[in-house]
């Protein structure tokens, strides 16, 4: 049935006249799907409701921010308790440092850390540390990986790839971007080779060590251990940009799960429970050389800031009861064989991967292993079902290279009626 969009549609002219692009962060304007964006009126569990009365079982969860669903009880009440006593002081608090051990008993690599406000200030900050840390400028990333919007990383493959970059945005001085090299995601041979020849100047090489911004890629296998052995053999550090994949993929993260360990992470999402948080962490031997005990400068006023370690701290809190990632991966494991199912019947190339909760279905026969394969997806077909499945009440990324995240809020039935959504969209029935 055809979504009502009448308030939608008059929020978006509204919003249009005061926000840049009528957005706060460009994938929300719906380019990649086209229409107008939907307008959220509120969200409880697994969904959401937007300004027009409809309902959608919610599979970005804020970009998979929400990992107990929306509005958690637990939650709620340790944000409540936290306003009582204020909002933000700019010093110093227990909570900050609570938080900080409960990150780092699960992320063991991590001795000392940072927090921020957001993963791109995480990322951003975590690669002037290694820069600041090696004396070195140059930087590793792998196109298609998206860590953020610091300049050092709005950079795509140059000519010739493995040689200079090219700003990917207006605004990044080629300068700036001739000092990050992005190579293909997966291509081991491609990066070793690279790091033979230059890995003496490389300062870091950052990675999501499961790229989930080209929609879903995983590492190959010997892929993460190629990137740790060749940056320990160049005292190069290998950052880890764990926004996503922190204690999303398990309590400890996409380290824990490959057994990889980097020399520094970065972290977001999840651990702020829905509030403005980053945090960036990493052997006592690189993070001493932070301001204030070492040189490298970083500070930010709402650092730390009370109301989002009170809700990390309650989210974490829940991550860490027994079962809630054998749930997780029960639901992704009931999607992925009834998606398996209905991509069969459906005969359109179609290719799934899928990681514990994270998954997406490409509009491309695949395989799915780095930007290349990605960027060949028929993005059309995409959108088309994008709006086929929000008409069966099943909100998705409004982009083809998004990943969908299941939280523990999603029901046995909330993934039936989520396949039962996508055989019809698929079928166009
Ligand atoms: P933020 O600055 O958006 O908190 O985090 C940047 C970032 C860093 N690293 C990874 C691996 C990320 O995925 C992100 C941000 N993720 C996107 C969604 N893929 C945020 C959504 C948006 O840009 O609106």
């Amino acid at each position: 049935m055809k979504l009502k969009t009448h308030k939608s549609k008059k929020l978006w002219n509204y919003s249009l006249k005061h926000l840049a692009g009528g957005v706060n962060s460009p994938v929300r304007a719906f380019n990649a799907v086209g229409g107008t964006p939907i307008f959220i009126k509120a969200a409880k569990g697994a969904r959401l409701s937007d300004v027009d009365g409809n309902s959608y079982l919610d599979y970005v969860t804020s970009w998979g921010v929400m990992i107990h669903g929306h509005a958690d009880r637990d939650i709620q009440a340790a944000l409540c308790a936290a306003l009582t006593k204020g909002t933000s002081y700019g010093a110093p608090t227990e909570a900050e440092a609570v938080l900080a051990e409960m990150i780092k008993k699960a992320l063991p690599s991590i001795e000392k850390l940072r927090f921020v406000s957001s993963g791109t200030e995480a990322v951003m900050s975590a690669i002037r540390l290694a820069r600041g840390y090696t004396g070195r400028d140059k930087i590793v990333k792998f196109t298609g990986c998206y860590h953020g919007h610091a300049d050092s990383l709005l950079v795509k493959a140059g000519s010739g790839a493995a040689t200079f970059g090219a700003p990917s945005s207006p605004g990044v001085p080629a300068a700036f971007a001739r000092n990050t090299v992005s190579l293909e995601y997966n291509d081991i041979e491609g990066f070793l080779k690279f790091m033979k020849r230059s890995g003496g100047e490389v300062a870091c090489v950052i990675v999501e060590p499961i790229a989930a911004n080209m929609g879903l890629v995983l590492p190959r296998p010997g892929f993460l251990k190629a990137l740790r052995k060749a940056c320990s053999a160049s005292g190069s550090v290998l950052i880890f940009d764990e926004v996503i994949t922190g204690f999303r993929v398990g309590f400890g993260g996409a380290q824990g799960l490959y057994g990889i360990k980097p020399d520094l992470t970065t972290l977001g999402k999840i651990i702020g429970g829905g509030l403005p948080v980053g945090a960036y962490g990493g052997s006592e031997k690189i993070m001493k050389n932070l301001s204030p005990a070492g040189k490298v400068y970083q500070a930010g006023t709402l650092s730390g800031n009370p109301l989002a370690m009170a809700a990390g701290c309650a989210a974490i809190r829940k991550l860490s009861k027994p079962g809630v990632y054998k749930k997780l991966e029960a639901s992704g494991a009931a999607m992925e064989k009834g998606l398996r199912r209905i991509m069969v019947k459906s005969g359109l190339p179609l290719t799934l991967n899928r990681v514990g909760s994270l998954f997406t279905l490409f509009f491309s026969k695949g395989p799915l292993e780095n930007w290349t394969g990605a960027a060949a997806c028929d993005t059309r077909r995409y959108a088309e079902y994008f709006w086929a499945m929000a008409e069966r009440g099943v909100y998705l990324p409004p982009s083809q290279f998004e990943t969908c995240f299941i939280s523990t809020a999603h029901t046995a039935a909330d993934i039936a009626a989520t396949l039962e959504a996508a055989e019809g969209a698929l079928s166009g029935k």
